[in-house]
């Protein structure tokens, strides 16, 4: 583990939050299950290597010409479409669930707090990479704002839009609700941001306008798009099919570590 790592989880240590990665993983008994499966695979790498271990970072020169946008591009309800129109200036991401201060923060507040930019490859199961830059505050700084409670496991990512899906994925019998969860282990990676911005622009709508998830350890779909709310829970229940994200409920591994 390096001193960045150890730095970043004394910071969250003294936020209130004591468990280290490995603690947490060892005492989750739902782990056991999760660590003997196909999908146990890659989180048992990850958590031998470290699961805060950093993500590979890239220069301005590897930046993807074209970054593709997948899923949905846009999002049609009448909510969304306002605050579009007004550049999301009255807009609020909503941060609550067990925490101790429940927080409604602007995109102001988002951008003026301390901000992590980073040049990475996102994966896509569709086959596809691109790789671009993305800046915004650490989701980390945010959770310890509003104070994570220790019951808290999961932060649920609760996203605007009504994913149909293509015929050969689901089709419209599948449209549900966008979501994705992730462990505070990765809640509190360093490379966790918010990002409002993408290869120096506003953050557009087709990828995810006016916030979207970047979880760099992940594969592609768990980077939630187009998030209205942070919800921060103790189990997956009552959220779609249960399986903790749009993804996962369809078959695809929950914890989808590269
Ligand atoms: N809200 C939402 N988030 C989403 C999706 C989506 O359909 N809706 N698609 C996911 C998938 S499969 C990928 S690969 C990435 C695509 O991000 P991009 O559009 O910026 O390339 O977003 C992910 N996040
Ligand atoms: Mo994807």
């Amino acid at each position: 583990m390096t001193i960045l790592t150890r730095r970043s989880l004394v910071t969250v240590g003294a936020g209130g939050l004591l468990l280290s990665g490995c603690d947490k993983l060892s005492y989750n008994p739902k782990m056991v299950s999760v660590l003997e499966s196909a999908e146990g695979a890659t989180e048992r790498w990850q958590r031998l290597i470290g699961r805060n271990a950093l993500a590979r970072e890239f220069s301005e020169a590897d930046m993807s010409p074209v970054f593709k946008a997948n899923g949905s591009r846009s999002v049609d309800t009448d909510d969304y479409l306002a605050h579009s129109e007004s550049d999301f200036v009255d807009w609020r991401l909503k941060v609550d669930g067990l925490v101790a201060r429940p927080l409604s923060l602007s995109l102001a507040q988002l951008r003026a707090a301390p901000q992590r930019t980073q040049i990475t490859r996102h994966d896509c199961v569709e086959g596809w990479s691109a790789i671009g830059k993305w800046t915004g505050p650490q989701l980390g700084h945010i959770l310890k704002a509003a104070g994570v409670l220790p019951t808290a496991r999961y932060a649920m990512f609760l996203c605007a839009d009504n994913y149909g899906g293509e015929a050969s994925k689901g089709g419209d019998q599948s449209a549900g609700l966008y979501y994705e969860s992730i462990d505070m282990v990765d809640a509190f990676h360093p490379q966790t941001i918010l990002a409002h911005t993408m290869n120096g622009e506003t953050l557009s709508v087709p990828h995810g306008a006016p916030l979207r998830l970047r979880v760099e350890r992940q594969l592609g779909y768990k980077h939630a798009k187009y998030v209205m709310g942070i919800r921060l829970v103790d189990s997956f229940k009552g959220f779609g099919a249960g399986k903790g994200g749009y993804w996962p409920d369809r078959g695809y591994e929950w914890f989808a570590g590269i």
